[in-house]
């Protein structure tokens, strides 16, 4: 079995070289992970470590404290190149972006599920996602508009004016090593801004793979590097970018505990800031859903990336009169489900993305065990033939349903998100009630409604209805396109990102009024005349 192992693992070892050798990282020696128009790094070295083998894939050189000052500095001259060049011109280069990075999309994509772990198929869609969010802010680029508004006083006109708003520093998460920094480089490139990458210290090389793939395209483009800037580094970098009254806008993906932290830090000396922090996702399933829609729909929001989107579901409420079929139907499905190589075809559930992530898994199937949950499905441990013969030494953990003791919503198991695989049900009797349990948790990101009853839709989504930012009907809680913004209510932060609206938030709003007249007659009609 030694044999064996070390066999595949020397053999996802070449094809671990063979990804990173397409995306020109070369594995063997120790990689740059700081880019301000020169590639560099001198700090900390951190290891990026599969996840299916836990072999290192390479050792990243990360920013030492000199360099980070230098990049921010360097991210402020780029913005103040950038901001003047036209927007519709930077929406040729976000075209640019948008096709060097559709160029290397299958290999990108086999990068994610190596470093991150999630299946090639949603490794894939993460850099669609990526090429999509950029087409949109190509669009955008010539519809940035601002408005004429009528003033009271004759000869006056009011502008609202958008200009580029300065750096955005981006701080992104493991599960969406480069989707989430997609969606705020685009925007922010479109509005004339600057971005700074500090990307998760577990996805090193996803993100000087995206960042050489940019980089590239602005320097032939005459446009200085540091316009897309990284530096890869731990806690004292992100701490940098939060503190810096260079960087006018951060942008946080990761987890309430640090979002905490890093909202106070940028309000404290009144800088912007975008949270997107925890979801607690349920979908409702009502007596009228169409259950062939809903099981493998709730399947794949409970499953998909391993459950660790921040829009996984994880709370699954069922109506009294379905939730026997349901969950012996759901049961089915996930004991039909094998773990395997996320590189592989087919394979639907690859590894969590650390050791960190197994712990997590581990507390909660512990605490449901602890309290006298009924487990559905999972919860138990896979052995050595469970698992790919690559996969010896992996994160994987069994997907897991449980029926918890209580539905009450104000148990500390309902209440927190615990960011694995672990999907908890409970049963209500009407559908005031499964909104009730919708809405009676800290967090807010996400939320499905299963019902052919247009009734029960307008209540789902009127003011007595879901409180998340996301509020779907016959849709799953994650899998979102990038066409609405994005984002979360309450203790998700209530920040939005990617399409909609979003945009807004990168630029600097000017309210200029202008006269046109021989007079100059106050608002109001204020008479101050000498
Ligand atoms: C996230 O997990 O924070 O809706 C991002 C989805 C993806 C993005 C999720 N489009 O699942």
């Amino acid at each position: 079995a030694i044999r064996a192992a070390l066999g595949s693992s020397r053999s996802l070892s070449t094809r671990a070289t063979n990804i990173l050798t397409a995306l020109d990282i070369r594995g063997d020696a120790d990689v740059c992970g700081v880019y301000d128009g020169e590639w560099k790094g001198s700090g900390d070295l951190v290891s990026s470590v599969c996840p299916t083998t836990n072999e290192v894939l390479a050792r990243v050189k990360t920013a030492s404290p000199e360099e980070l000052h230098v990049a921010l500095s360097k991210s402020r001259e780029a913005y103040n190149f950038f901001r003047s060049v036209p927007a519709p011109r930077r929406g040729e280069i976000l075209r640019q972006i948008r096709e060097a990075v559709a160029a290397k999309r299958t290999e990108l994509g086999a990068l994610i599920s190596l470093e991150m772990g999630k299946i090639k198929t949603e490794g894939i869609g993460e850099v669609q996602e990526f090429v999509d969010i950029c087409d949109y802010a190509v669009g955008l680029s010539r519809m940035m508009n601002g408005r004429l508004v009528a003033s009271e006083r004759p000869g006056h006109s009011i502008l609202e004016v958008p200009n580029p708003l300065g750096v955005v520093g981006v701080l992104s998460a493991f599960n969406f090593p480069m989707a989430v920094y997609g969606w705020n480089l685009a925007l922010s490139l479109a509005a004339g801004n600057a971005t700074l990458w500090k990307p998760s210290p577990t996805t090193p090389l996803c993100a000087i793979a995206v960042t050489t793939i940019i980089g590239r395209v602005l320097e032939q483009n005459g446009i200085p590097g540091a316009v897309a800037g990284l530096v890869t580094g731990g806690q004292h970098a992100g701490q940098a970018i939060a503190e810096s009254r260079d960087v006018e806008l951060v942008s946080f993906t990761g987890s309430e505990h640090v979002g905490r932290i890093v909202g106070k830090t940028v309000q404290s000396r009144f800088g912007k800031v975008i949270l997107e922090l925890g979801g607690n996702n349920a979908a409702i399933v009502m007596p009228d859903a169409d259950l062939a829609m809903a099981i493998p729909s709730v399947f794949f929001g409970a499953i998909g990336t391993a459950g660790q989107r921040c829009t996984s579901t994880r709370r699954l409420y069922l109506h009294r009169e379905i939730a026997d079929e349901f969950l012996d139907r759901l049961q089915k499905v996930y004991s039909a489900l094998k773990p395997g190589d996320p590189l592989d075809d087919g394979t639907l559930l690859g590894p969590v993305h650390s050791l960190t992530a197994v712990d997590t898994y581990r507390k909660g199937i512990q605490y449901l065990k602890d309290t006298d949950a009924k487990i559905i499905a999972g919860a138990a441990r896979y052995t050595a033939a469970d698992l790919p013969a690559a996969g010896q030494q992996g994160n994987f953990v069994q997907p897991t349903i449980a029926m918890p003791k209580s539905s009450d919503p104000s148990d500390a198991l309902w209440q927190t998100e615990c960011f694995a695989p672990i999907l908890n049900c409970a049963v209500f009797d009407n559908l005031e009630e499964a909104i009730h349990w919708n809405n009676a948790v800290p967090q807010g990101l996400s939320s499905s409604l299963w019902t052919r009853d247009l009734r029960n839709v307008g209540t789902w989504i009127g003011p007595a209805g879901s409180d998340a930012g996301i509020v779907n009907v016959n849709v799953g809680t994650s899998g979102a396109e990038i066409g609405a913004a994005f984002g979360g209510n309450k203790s998700t932060g209530w920040g939005r990102e990617s399409g909609g609206d979003a945009w807004k938030q990168y630029v600097r709003w000017s309210a200029c009024t202008v006269n046109f007249s021989d007079a100059a007659p106050l608002a109001q009609g204020v008479d101050f005349s000498v």
